[in-house]
């Protein structure tokens, strides 16, 4: 997989020489090219930024250097059947990132990424290539970072593991929490590895047992628990066919109760806190 980044920071970029990411570079799994966005400025000033018009706070990334930096970055890797990149701009306002986007665009050959910084970019850069490539506009959560350079190491992350023989073993992230179709919706519960005492404090017994089908069970009621205090929107709203009967007794014990078509309610009203 090719990957672009424009920036006005490049040094920003640098954790993807490290762990993972760096790994996948230097054995030819991933080719990274950072690209400083003040290379396509031509003012005494290296100029990306403007006042908003109709007024307000901050502002804006001019659209020219965009421009220029898109065309200059397609053009060098426009192959014989002319291939184009997906455009991925991260923004608050843009499509939440899940496992799933993270899925599809590990299966892209090649991804541009253009982090703002200040109050966005110009719109018009993004309906302009709208119109000639795949621009996926993406959030990584509600919250808002000063520039969209931390959100590209974020995806870029999640994004890397996915790659054929990036991660050792295939199978190995089929059961991440949010995998489609790992343990279904619901979150990973604890892991424990030696010593078998730490401080005082031991491993539960059931994972010494060697009952791979009682371990299973413990796992999923665990991960049920940990579903339940941290994440309640994703078991109500999942498949009623999910969770089977222990299922439904463990959310039972916790205060859910089941409407008329197996659906599953959280407990109502008022006695959290
Ligand atoms: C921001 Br400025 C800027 C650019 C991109 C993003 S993604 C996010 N959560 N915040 C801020």
């Amino acid at each position: 997989m090719r990957l672009d980044i424009v920036t006005i920071f490049p040094e920003y970029l640098e954790p993807l020489n490290v762990s993972l990411v760096g790994k996948a570079r230097l054995r030819g799994q991933l080719d990274v090219h950072i690209h400083d966005l003040r290379q396509w400025t031509h003012d005494r000033h290296n100029t990306v930024d403007d006042t908003p018009y109709g007024g307000g706070p901050g502002m804006v990334m001019k659209p020219e250097p965009w421009g220029e930096a898109l065309d200059a970055v397609i053009a060098s890797g426009a192959g014989p059947q002319g291939a184009r990149p997906t455009l991925v701009v991260p923004t608050p306002s843009g499509r939440p990132f899940t496992q799933a986007l993270a899925v599809e665009l590990s299966e892209r050959p090649w991804l541009v990424f253009a982090p703002a910084r200040y109050e966005g970019i110009d719109r018009r850069v993004i309906d302009e290539y709208g119109e000639r490539l795949d621009v996926h506009e993406v959030s990584i959560g509600d919250y808002v970072l000063a520039g969209g350079e931390a959100a590209v190491l974020v995806i870029t992350e999640a994004v890397a593991r996915l790659l054929p023989g990036v991660l050792g073993n295939a199978a190995s992230h089929q059961d991440d929490s949010f995998a489609p179709g790992a343990m279904e919706n619901l979150l990973e519960g604890p892991v424990y590895t030696k010593p078998p005492e730490w401080r005082g404090r031991g491993i539960p017994e059931i994972l010494l047992s060697g009952h791979h089908g009682r371990i299973a069970r413990w796992r999923r009621d665990e991960a049920i628990r940990r579903t339940v205090a941290n994440r309640p929107e994703l078991l109500e709203c999942c498949d009623p066919a999910a969770l089977d009967k222990h299922d439904r007794k463990i959310l039972a014990g916790l205060g859910w109760t089941e409407d008329p078509e197996g659906r599953i309610l959280r407990p109502q009203g008022g006695m959290e806190e």
